[in-house]
């Protein structure tokens, strides 16, 4: 029953081509994409302001100059992924305005509160690890300006993951107090780390569908697996306890059996109720509304250039 134009995408996308800008796509393919690529860029936006709450607190200068250097890298992902999903016919300030009147999501890890220098450190452990996994895939991607917006990414991402696991591998070497704060960390951001990537194959409504265009490689479970696979023995190399009682090595499977994420939580979270989601919105809006004198600005000389051009 599919039509023709699209049993011809179809199978352009199951031989593994690329789809480029202005190529005819079926309207939900389109529609996913920018779903996606917005959510993903937002979270990059959103994602620095946590960080961003302790570049004026870090430790030692050279903390500071990486912290300040990832965070630029993820203002860089942001703007990166805005212009791949303007390719598909939306406009910034209609992404912006998705996202300031809730309509758009960002990953609901943002919404969770960084209170010791260690979270810095479990972030980029924990959070680009997570990234990553999810990341790495996207390379991947049917869609060919967010295949490769993920090249550069996933490269800096993996930069990101070093600088977190070194911090936090300096701070276990520390003082007990120093090692008490990180296990505090990990406490505290390995399940929302997990929830990442997304509700249980069986709760994830766009799966089959994003699986079936190759936008996703993999489904949420099957990341969230290897995610906890590479994580535990690096976990166990920092000394340090994962907060899963029922985390244990199946030799059959080749893999970690682990405890489930508590789901109320995470919906909880993605509906705009976690801890800190009026906070970051609130950061977002205002900056927002503060440049509105710049836009003015531009938007002012860019008329004037183009009446001195017609004149
Ligand atoms: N948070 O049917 P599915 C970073 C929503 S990394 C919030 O499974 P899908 C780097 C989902 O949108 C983080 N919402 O959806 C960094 C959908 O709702 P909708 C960003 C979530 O799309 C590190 C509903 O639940 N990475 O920023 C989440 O097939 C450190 C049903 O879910 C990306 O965005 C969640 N965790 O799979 C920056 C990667 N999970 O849209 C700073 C690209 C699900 O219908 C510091 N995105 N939802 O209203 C993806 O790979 C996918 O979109 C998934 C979700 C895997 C996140």
């Amino acid at each position: 029953e599919m039509e023709p134009h699209e049993r011809a995408f179809q199978e352009r996308v199951d031989a593994g081509q690329k789809i480029e800008p202005k190529e005819w796509m079926p309207e939900g393919y389109r529609k996913t994409l920018v779903r996606q690529i917005s959510q993903h860029a937002h979270s990059e936006i959103v994602g620095q302001l946590p960080e961003g709450n302790w570049i004026s607190r870090a430790p030692t200068l050279e903390r500071k100059a990486i912290l300040l250097a990832k965070v630029q890298d993820e203002a860089g992902h942001g703007l990166y992924l805005y212009c791949a999903a303007e390719t598909l016919g939306i406009s910034r300030d209609q992404m912006y305005e998705q996202l300031h009147s809730g309509k758009a999501k960002y990953s609901s890890i943002f919404n969770y509160p960084t209170l010791t220098w260690a979270d810095i450190g479990a972030i980029g452990w924990l959070v680009d690890g997570a990234a990553i996994m999810n990341q790495v895939p996207l390379q991947r991607c049917s869609y060919g300006p967010y295949a490769r917006a993920m090249v550069r990414i996933c490269k800096e991402e993996s930069f990101h993951q070093r600088q977190g696991f070194d911090a936090l591998a300096r701070m276990v070497k520390g003082t007990p107090a120093q090692k008490a704060m990180v296990q505090d960390a990990l406490n505290r951001w390995w399940w929302p780390s997990l929830m990442m990537f997304g509700p249980s194959d069986d709760a994830s409504v766009h799966s089959a569908q994003s699986m079936a265009w190759k936008i996703k490689q993999n489904s949420n479970d099957e990341l969230r697996q290897k995610f906890v696979d590479q994580t535990v023995p690096q976990a166990k190399y920092l000394g340090l306890t994962v907060p899963d009682p029922d985390l244990k090595w199946n030799e059959e499977k080749g893999g970690h059996d682990f405890g489930e994420p508590d789901w109320e939580e995470f919906f909880n979270v993605i509906a705009g109720n976690g801890p800190c989601n009026a906070e970051r919105l609130d950061a977002r809006k205002k900056a927002w509304s503060d440049g509105a004198w710049f836009r003015d600005g531009l938007t002012a000389h860019a008329e004037k250039a183009a009446d001195r051009r017609a004149a």
